[in-house]
């Protein structure tokens, strides 16, 4: 047997590969431009929602001002709240879509 199988390893991870990733919320805006029925289609397309879901939603950000539509990592997060934008702009809607760390 040699001196090398005797050894020991002790493999330790880092803290930050410990902890948890940060989640970030989107919320939708409301504003008096976009329709409703495109607001309910994004919910779906983006976020996955059935028809039901995404009514209750919208109508939130209309009374309300705005609504949580979902938790993702940042990257992910990120990514959603900038196709949902451009998914609007090329509509020609105002609709603003923002992420905001929980
Ligand atoms: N307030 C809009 C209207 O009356 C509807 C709307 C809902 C707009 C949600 C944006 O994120 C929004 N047509």
């Amino acid at each position: 047997m040699t001196e090398k199988d005797l050894e020991t390893v002790i493999l330790t991870k880092d803290k930050s590969e410990l902890k948890v990733p940060p989640m970030y919320k989107i919320l939708l805006l409301n504003d008096d431009f976009t329709p409703m029925d495109f607001v309910v289609e994004v919910l779906k397309m983006f976020f996955s929602m059935d028809q039901e879901q995404a009514v209750q939603i919208m109508l939130k950000v209309h009374t309300e001002g705005a609504a949580v539509c979902g938790v993702y990592p940042s990257d992910i997060a990120s990514t959603k709240v900038n196709q949902v934008v451009e998914f609007a702009r090329n509509n020609q809607h105002p609709l603003r879509c923002v992420m905001e760390e929980n």
